[in-house]
């Protein structure tokens, strides 16, 4: 591999969607998906409450406001906020997988997370940064595929800083702190988990439209909403399950059906993102489940190779040879 110039001027230039290069570049990959705001979407629990809305408009902006580098932002989470928060947070240990398991014990213990108390994104940045060198960033909603995927090549996890709507804490369609908490933090805490996190948004840089669409569905059906065997049960590790009692639940029921996971066929399926999945991918283990995402993302093809450099917190772009 040769390094080339620093600017990306001997890739054609129509062909390759911009893309961040350096952690500040991410204040760029703020392209938000809108369709499940509770300012404009009439099935949003919280459409009606103008409260709510209210309370979220002030969370978002924070996220808005926000700049790389800059201390996260605090809010002052409500009793309310907090009881809806605990309610997800009696999930059914049995139904997960045991790295996860692991993660939230970690959290719990060293961040006070529990069922009187939400920590900071602050506290969990730090946290994580110990643990496996991702940090967070607030984000104000659910992020593009793409601005999603390029911040985890810098291991910077985009979340979400308001609560659901207390009247509807089975299920969300939209990620929110609870969400965060509850299912990407705690696998995030873990070392190899993290590594693979960050494959997969290097793989996405500079990617195609038809590729970043396949990555994210392999997103969808392994981080979000992937089951894996272990010890001869099923297990799950998608942070959509975990975060949502009503689908945990569901998915481990006979109800659904169940497919083996293989990145060729999932990267297709079609999915659900207004309620529970119709298909859920079952993988022999976590660990196949990532080796197997690690393999496909790799073989993503592009007319040049990305490098994370940890010291700079840039991507270097490098000639194919
Ligand atoms: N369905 C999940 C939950 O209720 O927590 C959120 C999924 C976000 C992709
Ligand atoms: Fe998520």
């Amino acid at each position: 591999l040769k390094r080339v110039a620093d600017d990306v001027r001997s890739i054609p230039e129509e062909k390759v969607p911009w893309f961040p290069r350096q952690i500040k570049d991410l204040d760029r990959c703020n392209m938000l998906i809108t369709k499940f705001d509770p300012d404009m979407d009439q099935d949003h629990p919280g459409y009606n409450d103008s409260e709510y809305r209210k309370r979220r408009a002030a969370i978002s902006e924070l996220a808005f406001r926000y700049k790389q580098g800059e201390p996260l932002p605090t809010v002052e989470y409500t009793a309310e906020e907090i009881s809806t928060c605990a309610l997800i947070l009696r999930i059914y240990p049995s139904l997960a997988c045991r790295q996860f398991l692991d993660g939230l014990q970690q959290l719990e213990k060293e961040c006070g997370y529990g069922d009187e108390q939400i920590p900071q994104l602050r506290e969990i940045s730090a946290f994580l940064k110990e643990k496996t060198g991702f940090q967070l960033r607030p984000v104000a909603g659910l992020l593009s595929a793409r601005d999603f995927l390029a911040s985890l090549a810098f291991r910077v996890f985009q979340c979400t800083q308001y609560i659901r709507h207390s009247s509807a804490p089975m299920h969300s369609p939209e990620p929110d702190c609870c969400h965060e908490l509850l299912g990407h933090i705690p696998m995030l805490a873990d070392k190899e988990f993290a590594q693979f996190s960050q494959e997969i948004g290097l793989a996405s840089l500079g990617a195609s439209d038809e590729d970043i669409e396949k990555l994210s569905t392999l997103y969808w059906f392994t981080v979000e909403f992937g089951l894996c065997k272990q010890n001869g049960a099923v297990k799950a590790y998608g942070a959509g399950l975990l975060s949502s009692y009503g689908e945990l639940v569901y998915a481990l029921s006979n109800e659904p059906e169940y497919k083996p996971f293989s990145p060729e066929e999932t990267a297709v399926q079609p999915y659900q993102d207004q309620t529970y999945q119709p298909v859920y991918f079952v993988s022999e283990s976590f660990e196949d489940a990532k080796i197997k995402l690690r393999k496909y993302s790799a073989n993503i093809k592009r007319p040049f190779a990305v490098r994370y450099d940890p010291f700079t917190c840039s991507v270097e772009v490098l000639d194919q040879p």
